[in-house]
């Protein structure tokens, strides 16, 4: 298993992370282990409707035609917690950004539907997750080759050292170009197409989109999302910390945002 592996990482990929605000990593996991992911999601999926948690499952028609969302499959599907707490996609987090210890903030899979999938409009993540210090990263596993045509993500490179703007939403027409003050001129994407079991790392203020879905097959995704250890609680709504009695100012930590990896 690749799992039990430490990813080569170079110092090169490192600098281009914090200069770029994301890096493309490719084989960080090995096929058999991406169809081991992709047979839990089917599964995962299916039971979510089922059950029908809106905690764990964003479910709009209108969102749906962006993705279809399944939030914290870590705790309740062993299998693939293996790969959401692993050590090997953790550990590059936690270089990627310099940090003693890093902690998991959630994982979601993110399915963007068949022919009719709308895209995933510029925006920033940072502005959604309840923390006041950046540093906060995703890792974008690839469960399908993605390319334009089925809506692999993309860059701008730099765009993290705007710092964190106001929250866009991804099925309305914010523009979160013209909220940063950027001209047409400066914006230059960058896309990653990249091969299943491929992935990218972006910094929570990265400016980032995924193209509509205009194949026959949906494109499946799981992200990780991690925060260093440390990083403080500012008391606005999520859905994985809603209902947890944290308390603004305090470090985010316990068994549900548990350390994966530390130096
Ligand atoms: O998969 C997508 O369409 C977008 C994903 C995204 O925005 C993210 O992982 O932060």
């Amino acid at each position: 298993m690749s799992l039990k592996k430490e990813f080569p990482l170079t110092r090169e990929q490192v600098q281009f992370y914090r200069e770029n605000g994301y890096v493309q990593l490719h084989n960080v996991l090995l096929k058999k282990e991406v169809e081991q992911i992709r047979k839990l999601l089917t599964q995962a999926v299916r039971d979510r409707k089922k059950k029908f948690d809106a905690s764990q499952l964003q479910f709009t028609p209108e969102y749906e035609r962006v993705f279809t969302q399944v939030i914290n499959l870590w705790r309740d599907y062993t299998e693939v917690s293996e790969y959401i707490r692993s050590p090997r996609l953790a550990e590059i987090a936690r270089r990627l950004v310099g940090c003693r210890s890093i902690r998991l903030w959630h994982d979601h899979a993110l399915i963007k539907p068949a022919r009719d999938g709308a895209e995933t409009k510029w925006h920033q993540d940072f502005p959604y997750w309840p923390m006041n210090e950046t540093g906060a990263l995703s890792c974008w596993i690839a469960l399908d080759d993605v390319n334009e045509k089925n809506g692999c993500l993309s860059f701008i490179p730099g765009s993290h050292k705007k710092g964190r703007l106001k929250p866009v939403s991804l099925t309305n027409r914010e523009n979160i170009f013209r909220q940063a003050g950027m001209k047409k001129k400066d914006i230059k994407p960058v896309s990653m197409a990249m091969r299943a079991g491929s992935c990218t790392f972006h910094d929570g203020n990265t400016f980032h989109y995924a193209g509509g879905n205009t194949t026959s097959r949906p494109r499946r995704a799981l992200a990780i999302i991690y925060f260093p250890s440390g990083t403080t609680f500012n008391g606005e709504a999520h859905p994985v910390s809603d209902g947890l009695d944290m308390k603004v100012g305090q470090p985010i930590k316990g068994k549900n945002f548990p350390v994966v990896a530390r130096k």
